[in-house]
Order: structure tokens, then C-alpha cells, then sequence
């Protein structure tokens, strides 16, 4: 018998979402109640948002320790390890800084009317209210106070509360590399334990995805009739806004791979741009159409060490570390979605708070797993550590799914650029693609 052909995940999403803007906008124009959406739809979209908080502290928790420890010894950590993991850093603090420059300077929450925006607040007022309240408590403390809040008194309490998210994300780090200083017969149960509750909670996450068109679909239709309110055009202008953020995340994407990426080779490395996009075109594809960077691995090693020669031993320890902690298409989105919201909230973010954002986007996007939907989930920890009120990711669920797709392509790019430069600096690339002088000097 011949087996039905499954629509993909991510069509099926895309297509909750239209169908939820379409019951939406039907609900408002023909004056069913209100009521009927926010008592039998909404709850479908809160369903589907627990889940992603519910699953977002273990997450967090196995990813990271799982990926501190997959560094195999401390020793690994010399040299290329070292070095490996700055060139990470570098271009995730990069990543971030263009899309918190893009989203500043279009600022696409703040388009909404005063009106939309009160209607927003109102929405998360249970969380706003004390966030605002919190936020004003933040002012009169120390400026190290964040780092004192980093280290939790009690991890088991810091787990069971989302805004605790950062001293579980401190306390991960610091099992990851103790494991890697104690005894290896010692640590290799406890990793194992950690390898296989990471499988578990990714398989977790692959469940609450199955949710994603539902969710998406009553999120979008609550979303637009309880915008709408009395007034139906300002549920038009938040599609607007949520289209103007859209193609910032998407123009901030495009500036890293068009633009910061060929520098970063340029400067490191002889390896032509046009002809490094040719060879990992084929992983492209395969993170476009599954976002994950986790599936997508077999084929991005393949094509970095066939196609642009990187050897087998530098290619097998930077790009599962990649795949694990070096997301810049998911920090960029991150650093976007938290200003965003903030701004559709009608929150101003200082100084202060937007340089807190560069280093939660960072840690969560190192927490993030390589699956569809991790970087939203982690987008938590960035609201969180500014005050945002999370409920606010139910603003931006709508276009995730496509954002998704997106973003994944720049973490698997990212992930061969550093790849390639790292091969390149460690002499292991093909002759004509080293660099050997000084990175910046002009044209040897
Ligand atoms: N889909 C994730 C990945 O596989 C990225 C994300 O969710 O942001 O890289």
C-alpha cells in the first residue's frame, strides 16, 4: 500500500499561521464574540508556550554540559580548542551587535500605535507590572548586582523558575569543565548520563514541535482578535510590525553572510568566497529545509573537509563543537526578538540592558541545541535578564518557524567559516588556501 506522503513540520506551521490570521481577521470582521477565541483557541497557544518553557531548563542544562564535555579534555582545550572557541565568541558578540544595530536603528516594535501598545501591556500586565516593577528595584542596586545574580544560592530552586535561566546556564558550564578535570573513569557515567538526557529532551522538544501548527495557529488568532480589540486596524498594524521585524531579523542574517563572513575569510584565509558558498551549498539546503544544524552535521563535515580540503581532525573537533555552542544566525535573531518586544511593549531598553543582551544572546545561543525551535526557547533567558516579560514571545511565535530556517543557514555558515579559518591559521588547509602572513597585511 502505497505509504501517504507526510506534509514537512514547517509547512504544516506556516500553515497554521495563515489559517490563524485568517480566522482572526474572520472573527473580527464578522463580530463572532471574543470570547468564543479566548476560551476554546487561546488555550491551544498557551499550551504550546508552556511547553516551550517547560522544556527550556533541561534543555539548557544537557546541551551545554553535553557540550562542554564533548571539549574531551581540558588538554583539548589548548591550543585549537582555545582558539576555537574565541573565533566563536567573536563572531557570535559580532552577530549580535549587527542585529541590535539593525533593530535600533528601524526600531519595528515601535511602529505600533500608542493604543496597540497599551493593549500589549495590558496583555502582560501580570508580568510587565512587576517587570516594571523589578526593573525600577535594578536601578537602586549595585551595577555588579547581575553577577552577583548569576550565582544561584540554590540551583535546584534556580531550576524550577525560567528567570533563573542564566545560574543554570553558570552552573552548567561549571559541570561541563569539573568533568573534564576529574578522573575520566569517573566522569565518562555522569557524561553518558548527560549524552542520553540530552537525547531525551531534544526528542521532548521534537514532540512540543508537533504542537507548533496548533500552537501557532491559536496564537496567531487570539493574538489578532485580542489586539484588535474594538479597534481591527491596529491588529493590521501589528502584522506590520511583526513583517518590519521579520525582514530585519532577515536583512541582519543577509549582512552576515553577504558581508562579515567573506571579510572574515578574507582576512584569515586565500579561500575564494564564491567558491566556499558552491562547496557548503548543499548543507545550506539541508539547515534551510530542516533547521537543525544538528542533522545538517554529517553533511556539513562532509562538505568542509571534501569540498573546501579542511583535514579530518580540525573538521571533527570545531564543527560538532559549532554545531553545540556557535549559533550566530540564532544570537542576531535573539538580540532582535528581546528589543523588539521590548519596544512593542513600550519598554525602552538602557545602555546597560542592551549590553546585558550581547551576553545572554551569547550564552543562550551557546545553550541552544541544534533543533528546530531551540533558539526561541532560549530567547527566555535573553527576556528574562531584562526585565521583558517572556509571555512577550507569544509576539513573534507567528513568523519563528520561518525565521528558523533562516537562521540556521548563517549557525552552519558561521560554523565553516570558523572551521576554515581555524584550518587556515593551523596550516591545515590545501597549500594555495593558507594565509601564512599577518592577516592584515595587504595583498602578499
Ligand atoms: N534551529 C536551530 C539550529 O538548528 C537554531 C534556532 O532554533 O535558532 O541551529
Amino acid at each position: 500500500m502505497k505509504k501517504k506522503k507526510k506534509i514537512p513540520l514547517h509547512t504544516q506551521i506556516i500553515l497554521g499561521l495563515i489559517l490563524g490570521l485568517i480566522f482572526g481577521l474572520v472573527v473580527i470582521k464578522t463580530g463572532i464574540p471574543n470570547s468564543f477565541t479566548l476560551n476554546y483557541i487561546k488555550p491551544i497557544g498557551t499550551i504550546f508556550i508552556n511547553g516551550l518553557k517547560m522544556i527550556a531548563v533541561p534543555l539548557v542544562l544537557a546541551s551545554l554540559i553535553v557540550g562542554v564535555s564533548n571539549l574531551g579534555d581540558v588538554s583539548k582545550l589548548s591550543r585549537i580548542g582555545g582558539k576555537t572557541i574565541a573565533i566563536y565568541l567573536c563572531t557570535t558578540v559580532v552577530a549580535i551587535s549587527v542585529g541590535l544595530g539593525l533593530v535600533n536603528i528601524f526600531s519595528p516594535g515601535k511602529s505600533l500605535p500608542t493604543e496597540t501598545r497599551e493593549n500589549l501591556m495590558q496583555l502582560y500586565q501580570g508580568d510587565a507590572g512587576t517587570k516594571l516593577g523589578q526593573a525600577s528595584e535594578i536601578q537602586e542596586q549595585s551595577p555588579l548586582q547581575p553577577l552577583v545574580d548569576i550565582v544561584p544560592e540554590n540551583i535546584f530552586a534556580a531550576t524550577t523558575n525560567n528567570g533563573a535561566m542564566l545560574q543554570v546556564v553558570f552552573f552548567a558550564l561549571l559541570v561541563g569543565v569539573a568533568l573534564l578535570q576529574i578522573p575520566k573513569s569517573k566522569a565518562e557515567p555522569i557524561i553518558a548520563f548527560f549524552d542520553g538526557f540530552n537525547d531525551v529532551i531534544i526528542q521532548i522538544v521534537n514532540y512540543i514541535m508537533l504542537v507548533a501548527p496548533y500552537g501557532v495557529f491559536a496564537l496567531m488568532a487570539s493574538l489578532i482578535v485580542e489586539i484588535a480589540g474594538n479597534n481591527p486596524d491596529s491588529a493590521v498594524q501589528l502584522l506590520l510590525a511583526l513583517l518590519k521585524y521579520s525582514l530585519v531579523v532577515l536583512g541582519g542574517l543577509a549582512l552576515m553572510v553577504f558581508l562579515v563572513y567573506p571579510m572574515i575569510l578574507r582576512a584569515f584565509t586565500k579561500v575564494p568566497y564564491l567558491e566556499f558558498f558552491k562547496a557548503i551549498r548543499p548543507a545550506q539546503l539541508l539547515a534551510f529545509t530542516t533547521s537543525s544544524s544538528s542533522a545538517t552535521l554529517p553533511v556539513t563535515m562532509k562538505q568542509t573537509e571534501e569540498e573546501i580540503g579542511v583535514s579530518e581532525n580540525i573538521s571533527s573537533f570545531v564543527l560538532p563543537l559549532g554545531a553545540t555552542v556557535n549559533m550566530d544566525g540564532t544570537s542576531l535573531y535573539q538580540g532582535v526578538a528581546a528589543v523588539f518586544i521590548a519596544q512593542a511593549l513600550g519598554m525602552d531598553l538602557s545602555l546597560t540592558q542592551q549590553l546585558m543582551i550581547v551576553l545572554t544572546a551569547t550564552l543562550a545561543s551557546i545553550g541552544s541545541a541544534g533543533v528546530p525551535g531551540a533558539g526561541l526557547i532560549m530567547l527566555i533567558i535573553v527576556l528574562e535578564s531584562i526585565q521583558v516579560p517572556a509571555a512577550g514571545i507569544a509576539l513573534i511565535i507567528a513568523p519563528d518557524r520561518i525565521l528558523d530556517m533562516f537562521r540556521t543557514v548563517v549557525n552552519v555558515t558561521g560554523d565553516v567559516v570558523v572551521t576554515t579559518v581555524v584550518a587556515s591559521t593551523e596550516g591545515e588547509l590545501p597549500e594555495g588556501l593558507i594565509r601564512k602572513a599577518n592577516p592584515f597585511t595587504a595583498n602578499e
